[in-house]
């Protein structure tokens, strides 16, 4: 693959990359995207039935059934050469942080020691009603299984429609978009605000913006470079 040179001198420059990831970087994992027409979560599942605290509110044993669905699916999947890159990235850049949406913990899994999860990660839970968090050590008979502190019930530790980000990772956020020299933006159909404010934002600081999907974005008109096609093909060959 050919890559223009002014990428190229942009990254070997750079002392700072901030790398913004969504579900299209863990697709070639196995998981699952959201919005693909057919294979995406939902595409075949409705999110207001799922994926919010009303829905949790009016039926909380669905929706954690879903959600341990979805970690059974991902339990044995691996990090894919993607991760792996990006991951690497850290023995040859001063400092490298990443920003991810997925909540399937791979970036870590990966070997990426700063990772800021905007959406949270499935594999925690938390109070719903006290908010503590909560470590399932027993198998339990409640669907969803009790706070040991309040007895209020368990939910997955997402951040749901309709809920705010935690304040602390997205001003991390938003100060990394505006100050890393370099931000990659990955796999994401920048849809879900405020999210998908950030490479924008990156870009209005004068960043350069890096773009990888297979699939036009809004993002595309501003990215200082386009690269169109897998994150598994481009991420590994442009940046090992
Ligand atoms: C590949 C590939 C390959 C494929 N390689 N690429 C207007 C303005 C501002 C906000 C709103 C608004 N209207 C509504 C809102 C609120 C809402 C929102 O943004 N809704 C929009 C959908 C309209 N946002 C919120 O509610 C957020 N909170 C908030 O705003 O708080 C303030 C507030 C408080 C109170 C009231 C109102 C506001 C919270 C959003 C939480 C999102 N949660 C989810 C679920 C997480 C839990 C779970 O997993 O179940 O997060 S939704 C889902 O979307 C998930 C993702 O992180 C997120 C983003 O999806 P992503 O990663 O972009 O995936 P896809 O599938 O969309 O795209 C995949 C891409 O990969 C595609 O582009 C492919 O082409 C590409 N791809 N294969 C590279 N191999
Ligand atoms: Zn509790």
């Amino acid at each position: 693959m050919h890559f223009d040179p002014d990428l190229l001198d942009k990254l070997r420059g750079a002392r700072h990359i901030a790398v913004f990831t969504g579900a299209g970087v863990s697709a070639e994992s196995g998981i699952p995207t959201f919005r693909d027409a057919q294979t995406g979560l939902w595409a075949n599942f409705r999110a207001e039935d799922l994926a919010t605290p009303e829905a949790f509110r009016r039926d909380p044993a669905t929706v954690w059934k879903w959600y341990e669905w979805r970690r059974d699916l991902m339990r044995n999947l691996q990090p894919n050469a993607a991760h792996l890159a990006i991951a690497a990235l850290e023995r040859l850049v001063p400092r490298v942080t990443m920003i991810t949406q997925n909540v399937d913990g791979l970036h870590h899994r990966a070997g990426s020691t700063d990772v800021i999860e905007l959406h949270g990660n499935i594999w925690n839970n938390f109070c719903f009603q006290c908010r503590k968090p909560a470590v399932l050590t027993t198998p339990t008979s409640d669907i969803p299984p009790r706070c040991a502190h309040c007895d209020g019930m368990l939910r997955p530790g997402v951040v749901w429609f309709g809920e705010s980000l935690t304040a602390p990772a997205w001003h991390r956020a938003a100060d990394l978009s505006e100050h890393a020299d370099v931000f990659f933006c990955i796999g994401t159909s920048s849809l879900v605000e405020p999210a998908a404010s950030l490479p924008r934002y990156a870009q209005s600081c004068g960043r350069v913006v890096i773009q990888i999907n297979p699939e036009a974005t809004m993002h595309d008109g501003f990215a200082r470079h386009v690269l169109r096609g897998k994150a598994g093909d481009i991420v590994p060959q442009l940046l090992c």
